[in-house]
């Protein structure tokens, strides 16, 4: 007997309850397959996106083993946008069609990508910050309801804590050279500071998404409590590395046990999210010229699979 959807939706809910995951041929609520489609989409457009301004640098690291090392990082950030792509097609949308809605300029990517980097210290700060807000981040969302995106974020906060680590490095290094080289890193930390905070999204006010997001378990905090939890664990490090942090507000609140804070310019995010930000039209353009380039490799790998299916057939 068929069950009504009163059933499948109890039986849904009891396995978030329980912490079951959710697979790709189960029974979920179209709202959960949306918002998750949503999520999972602009995530891998994220990485994607996210090569480029890192990208830029690649001809121009100071020596051979930081050429190796952001090489490594950028090619990680690739493989990471076709775990999520992977994952994301589980439900039931393709590929092509969610890159095709980005090049359009219809789905979103995270705002920090729309910065630019302009000097070398940008390649420390983004790994030590960007990347550290993504792991903040990534580490509940590989906790989530749904099977495939939480499993490719165990695999993805791996790589993104090689990615941290080579940033602070960077910087301490910077940090520890000539004062054009600590000024390089402090002028980077006062540019990406403030951005990285809006990596997590605009305040809980208005957040219209984290309603249903944390009622599935897809996320398990609210935007606010991960950019708290992100600038509790970076202000200790910029201070060890005699980082000034460009927050007149900031102070510690020994009864709460966390940093208060300064609110970041939500106005700023609105326009870059809108479009408007200072790398935007770049890097739409950049992906575009990319997919275009890449258009006789895709032709060439159809052509080759009709051809060992033709053979197989045969
Ligand atoms: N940028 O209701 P909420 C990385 C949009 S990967 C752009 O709060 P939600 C690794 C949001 O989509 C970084 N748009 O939304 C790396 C929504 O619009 P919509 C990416 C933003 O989903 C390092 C509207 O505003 N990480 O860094 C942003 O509950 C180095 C209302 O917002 C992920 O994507 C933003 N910052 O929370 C790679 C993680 N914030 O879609 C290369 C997965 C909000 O309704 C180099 N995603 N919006 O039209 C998430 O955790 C969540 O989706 C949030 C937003 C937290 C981004």
């Amino acid at each position: 007997m068929e069950k009504s959807i009163e059933e499948l939706e109890r039986q849904f809910n009891e396995k978030i309850e329980k912490g079951i995951k959710i697979e790709p041929k189960d029974w979920m609520p179209d709202r959960y397959r949306k918002q998750l489609l949503r999520m999972m989409s602009q995530h891998a457009h994220s990485e994607v996106v996210g090569m480029l301004p890192e990208g830029n640098w690649i001809t121009r690291a100071p020596s051979l083993k930081r050429k190796t090392v952001l090489l490594a990082k950028v090619q990680d950030e690739g493989g990471h946008g076709l775990y999520i792509y992977c994952g994301a097609e589980t439900l039931g949308v393709d590929r092509s069609e969610m890159i095709q809605q980005l090049l359009d300029g219809k789905a979103k990517y995270s705002s920090i990508f729309n910065y630019p980097t302009v000097s070398w210290a940008d390649i420390g700060t983004i790994g030590w910050l960007v990347d550290g807000a993504a792991i903040v981040n990534q580490t509940l969302l590989a906790k989530g309801s749904y099977g495939p995106y939480s499993r490719a974020m165990v695999r993805i906060c791996k790589e993104e804590n090689f990615h941290h680590r080579q940033g602070y490095e960077l910087i301490s290094t910077l940090m520890s050279g000539t004062p054009e080289q600590r000024a390089m890193a402090q002028d980077s930390f006062n540019r990406w500071w403030w951005p990285t905070l809006m990596m997590f999204g605009p305040s809980d006010a208005h957040s219209p998404n984290s309603g249903e997001l944390l009622k599935w378990k897809v996320k398990l905090m609210t935007n606010d409590e991960l950019r708290q939890r992100f600038i509790d664990r970076t202000i200790p490090q910029a201070e060890a590395l005699g980082i000034t942090i460009p927050d007149p507000d900031l102070k510690y609140n020994p009864e709460t046990k966390h940093y208060e804070y300064g609110q970041p310019n939500w106005e700023e995010l609105t326009n870059v999210i809108n479009g408007n930000g200072p790398c935007n039209k770049q890097r739409l353009n950049t992906r575009i010229e990319a997919e275009a380039n890449g258009q006789w490799v895709r032709e060439a790998a159809e052509a080759y699979a009709a051809k060992r299916a033709m053979k197989q057939a045969s």
